[in-house]
């Protein structure tokens, strides 16, 4: 029996598949009817990619990036009942401003969808001048209230964490350029009402290996652990054919995540299959979401694949944990306090 734990509530519906007799590698396997959402799945829309899900009742909803059929990203509401077949809202989110203005994003994408306390945040890239964080509430997945953009541009991956740390709101965020940005550290912010951001500090850097070297981004909500914040992240190499997305694995420090606790020097999921390795952009796995459940351990892992499906893949608790650490490499610029 582990002495670790997760320290979050039960779902004992979590999505889940067997894994295989053995791993090279990471343990973490792809579920076996991948991808869980195919091409043109709504009307107008091409690709759904890049989404976030979560329980919600008996039964799982999601923040999902619709391509349209113009190209343009948008936001669509997923409900499932199993967290494997989806249901798509025809229409797109339509948020409203904190005086109840409609506010339709000119695009909007790579969302993600985090609880804290009684409230359910959307964090998102939008227009802000320039690629920036967008960010919005709702209480009933009815009313979208879109609040302050958190940060300046330029910024185009954000996460906040799934409760308030020493009493204030967390984000991690990727500050970047307006493009297809080669470069890339993620910091952490803080805010007392989701309005004022500061107490910038910085988290992690690209990292040596070469899966990571070119960038990275912070991924899936982090996981609030025994050990610390368990963080599924993307990192990225800049290969003479383009750039390549992994999911990477590291620990930060529970009260205090500018620090780095563990970081894992391997990837733990690459482009293997057809539908990471050939789609609309090769070669990408982009965590933004996991379902888990403390009591068996099971954390399913939602990841774009190729900038065109969603792929579901699945691993235990105390089995990552634990490849993390023992293949865990931390610099000086991971434990430190990230302040200069
Ligand atoms: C990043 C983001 C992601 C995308 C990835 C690969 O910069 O735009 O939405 O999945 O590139 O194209």
């Amino acid at each position: 029996m582990s002495d670790i734990k997760m320290i979050v509530p039960n779902v004992p519906n979590v999505p889940w598949q067997n894994p295989p007799e053995k791993f090279t590698g990471a343990p973490i396997w792809r579920y076996n009817d991948n991808p869980i959402v195919a091409r043109n799945p709504i009307e107008g829309v091409a690709r759904i990619f890049n989404s976030a899900v979560m329980p919600y009742g008996d039964e799982f909803i999601g923040v999902f990036r619709g391509e349209q059929t113009n190209g343009i990203p948008c936001i669509y509401l997923g409900r499932s009942k199993d967290a494997i077949h989806w249901d798509f809202d025809k229409e797109k989110i339509p948020f409203e401003d904190e005086n109840g203005k409609s506010f339709i994003p000119e695009y909007a994408y790579d969302p993600r969808l985090v609880k804290v306390e009684d409230t359910y945040y959307i964090i998102w890239c939008q227009d802000f001048y320039g690629a920036a964080i967008g960010l919005a509430k709702t209480n009933d997945f009815k009313k979208f209230v879109r609040l302050e953009n958190p940060f300046l541009p330029f910024n185009r991956n954000a996460v906040l964490f799934p409760r308030k740390i020493n009493g204030n709101f967390v984000m991690l965020s990727r500050p970047s350029d307006s493009g297809h940005t080669p470069f890339g550290d993620i910091f952490v912010s803080e805010s007392p009402d989701l309005h004022y951001w500061g107490r910038h500090r910085h988290v992690m850097g690209k990292g040596k290996e070469w899966w990571e070297a070119l960038k990275i981004g912070g991924g899936a909500a982090p996981i609030e652990t025994s050990v610390g914040w368990l963080l599924f992240y993307h990192g990225v190499s800049g290969t003479c054919n383009g750039y390549v997305y992994s999911i990477g694995g590291a620990i930060l420090d529970l009260e205090n995540p500018s620090i780095v606790r563990y970081r894992c020097t391997n990837f733990l999921l690459t482009p293997e299959e057809w539908y990471e390795e050939r789609g609309f952009v090769p070669n990408v796995c982009f965590p933004c979401a996991t379902i888990h459940d403390p009591e068996s351990g099971k954390i399913a892992i939602y990841y774009g694949a190729a900038d065109s499906y969603v792929g579901l893949a699945f691993t235990k608790f105390d089995e990552i944990v634990d490849y993390i650490k023992k293949n865990s490499v931390v610099n000086s610029t991971d434990v430190e306090i990230g302040k200069r």
